[in-house]
């Protein structure tokens, strides 16, 4: 009997779910929505920028056109290293460069003879557009191109001319070299240029000198799929700043009247807007270097993984696309160091999203679609991005609730996808944890879209809680997903500043740093750093971060602290604060003067064994001595030649550079710049130290 019952309540709501699913209507598509091309591209996320023009071979960012082609010259250019890279990266995609401002082709375009076809490369015959989206094709990654609207080498730049060049090379771009997923149209002129010669400034108006309207309607026609990247899209836009920060509010509409490529953007580029009439989602483009193409001085300024994870948190992680950009060296490849940390990113990346905690989780929701199977809360952790939990119509807020296991599991991720095929709805959620009974707020935010990241210091809960706050319309969720990503042990920074604290930090805040001041090996048995601490003079400082959950060490740092700064002045200012960069410790901060030489007094008489100069560390490279003088005086007026010469190659490796000289002994310095990179400037110092005996 009991049996029976069982089985004919089991039929009916086995019906009463069947009859449910006919007939709750989908939800509405809320907004502009994106195309189909665009839902190919949010998927993309992840790709390479390739910077490679003459510029490379003239180690300039913008070149006027007027180096001749044959100075383009790679010694030993390797498309399928290129590819090899990006692919171990984890990125789905790569855009060249193809034309730069300077107006050199890469490929041997019928209608200029400033290209590859003119350069020693492969004796003119080489075709590195070819070579590459073949490579790309073979492995897998998607193609794109970038073809620079202003373009310094061309007479005819600003005549009507000039817009069918430029539609002449957009046509052998993208019906040459197969599949194109992005046309990056970059909207940068700086006036200037050689412009075939005629070395003038030609300003164009650029709401109607390129007719983009028509352009685009060339590009749709022979690349329907390809997205077109602007300020003003139509595509993907501009996320607004080359820093590689995304909004964190970020809507992936934007009203595109009034806009055009090279318009003032301002916040709309970052955070798009709420009511935008059109679906032009962000890209956030940045470089692994200070600048864009290759220079050699910038060997030692590739973005660390720490700076790479903070990139990929602030883009990816909200709601953007990411192209970073790495630039190719005059040899034709990817610096090792570059290929190093990217690849270092992708494996810490691979390794913090594998393990998803909420997968096949029981799921609660507040309220579901027409009670519907459909719409269920289980949608968001079946590992399928097409499935959706869903509220009913006018139901802008609720929530799911995913129980994460019986005992308290420990998480410090969340990822949280819209299903954005029917628009980007959530204004605002938040993210609570079940822990002892109580649940916690972790974290609470604006908007989602296609994908939002979270990070946050370790929780350990049974449960975890998402809530939409507030919504456009029924908010659609297609993915939640938890991860616990192991802290990442990064050798510590250590750093004094001009009161002689010592600080010392490292990347990920869950780890300890123990650090020595004796010259032995830190370890957990060392001192716990917990604030930043006073030396005395000459330091030796060791530090080490450690993971308790897995007993690991980091590599150490060490560093060398000689005499306190503390009492020193620069005498031969009159702006003693500016000065004080020089000794602040502060890498970042510089001091610029006309004078030829820094005098300061160290306050007390000292031996004095050598010293260290740290230039200008911006990518502004006026003002780095080359040649120098330095003396050593006990009285401010009788100065002693202690050391002379050059900082050899220090254009191109502009690091800390080391002198030595035999011990002399004295109270007042004095460096001097014999010859600088830039007369303009007579000097300017990043930091500076000395070596006392
Ligand atoms: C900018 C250009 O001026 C830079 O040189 C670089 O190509 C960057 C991606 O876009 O607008």
């Amino acid at each position: 009997m009991k049996t029976k019952f069982l089985y004919l309540f089991f039929l009916s709501a086995v019906f009463s779910i069947i009859s449910s699913c006919s007939t709750v209507k989908p939800p509405e598509p809320c907004g502009p929505l994106p195309t189909k091309a665009q839902l190919a591209w949010h998927e993309t996320q992840y790709y390479a920028f390739l910077h490679f023009s003459m510029n490379t071979f003239t180690n300039k960012e913008w070149g006027f056109g007027d180096t001749p082609a044959d100075k383009f010259n790679p010694t030993d250019l390797d498309v399928n290293q290129w590819v090899k890279v990006c692919k171990e990266a984890g990125m789905k995609g790569i855009i060249i460069t193809t034309k730069h401002h300077c107006g050199f082709c890469l490929w041997p375009s019928k209608y200029t003879e400033y290209s590859i076809k003119n350069s020693p490369w492969k004796n003119g015959k080489g075709d590195i557009l070819a070579e590459l989206s073949k490579a790309c094709k073979r492995e897998g990654l998607k193609f794109g191109v970038y073809l620079s609207p202003w373009d310094r080498n061309n007479a005819d730049y600003g005549k009507p001319e000039y817009i069918t060049y430029f539609r002449n090379q957009m046509t052998e771009l993208l019906t040459n070299y197969g599949e194109i997923f992005e046309v990056w149209l970059d909207g940068a002129n700086g006036g200037d240029g050689y412009y075939g010669g005629a070395n003038e400034k030609r300003s164009i108006d650029r709401t109607t000198y390129y007719d983009w309207p028509t352009t685009c309607k060339l590009i749709k026609k022979l690349q329907p799929n390809a997205i077109i990247f602007s300020d003003a899209g139509p595509g993907c836009r501009w996320c607004g700043n080359e820093r590689g920060i995304g909004g964190e509010t970020n809507w992936s509409l934007l009203n595109l009247n009034g806009m055009y490529p090279g318009c003032p953007g301002g916040d709309r580029l970052t955070h798009g807007q709420i009511d935008g009439t059109k679906w032009v989602p962000a890209e956030v483009d940045v470089s692994t270097r200070p600048g864009w193409f290759y220079h050699k001085s910038e060997d030692h300024q590739v973005k660390s993984l720490s700076q790479l994870l903070d990139i990929y948190y602030q883009s990816i992680g909200r709601n953007n696309n990411l192209i970073l950009n790495i630039p190719i060296d005059c040899r034709g490849r990817i610096h090792s160091t570059d290929a190093h940390n990217v690849i270092a990113l992708r494996e810490v990346i691979d390794k913090t999203f594998a393990n998803n905690l909420a997968e096949g989780k029981k799921t609660k929701a507040s309220s579901v679609r027409g009670h519907s199977n459909k719409y269920r809360a289980a949608n968001v952790t079946d590992s399928d991005n097409n499935t959706y939990w869903c509220t009913d119509d006018g139901v802008k807020t609720g929530s799911v609730t995913i129980t994460l296991g019986k005992a308290p599991v420990s998480f410090n991720r969340f990822l949280v996808r819209e299903y954005i095929a029917l628009g980007q709805r959530v204004k605002s959620f938040k993210v609570e944890a079940l822990a002892d009974n109580n649940w916690k707020e972790i974290i609470k935010q604006t908007t989602i879209g296609n994908t939002r990241i979270l990070r946050f210091p370790t929780v350990k809960a049974t449960k975890v809680r998402f809530t939409v706050l507030n919504s456009k319309a029924c908010p659609l969720i297609s993915t939640i997903e938890v991860y616990n990503a192991s802290v990442l042990l990064l050798a510590p920074d250590i750093n004094r500043n001009i009161n002689n604290k010592v600080n010392i930090s490292t990347y990920d805040k869950e780890a300890k740093i123990y650090y020595t001041t004796d010259g032995s090996k830190p370890s957990k048995d060392s001192n716990l750093f917990k604030e930043p601490f006073k030396i005395n003079g000459k330091t030796l400082v060791k530090a080490v971060s450690y993971s308790s959950s897995n007993d690991e060490y980091s590599e150490f740092s060490e560093i060398f602290f000689d005499i306190s700064h503390k009492l020193w002045m620069v005498l031969n200012t009159k702006n003693q604060e500016k000065a004080k960069a020089i000794f602040d410790g502060d890498e970042k901060t510089n001091y610029s003067t006309k004078d030829k030489s820094v005098v300061i007094d160290l306050g007390a008489v000292y031996t004095l064994q050598g010293f260290k100069y740290l230039p200008d560390q911006s990518r502004n490279k006026n003002g780095i001595i080359n040649e120098y003088c330095f003396y050593v005086s006990n009285n401010n007026r009788q100065w002693k030649k202690v050391s002379s010469g050059e900082f050899s190659n220090i254009q191109n490796n502009p690091i800390w550079q080391t002198k030595l000289f035999e011990p002399a002994t004295g109270r007042y310095i004095k460096f001097e710049a014999l010859s600088t990179i830039n007369e303009d400037v007579q000097n300017s110092i990043a930091d500076f130290d000395i070596i006392t005996k």
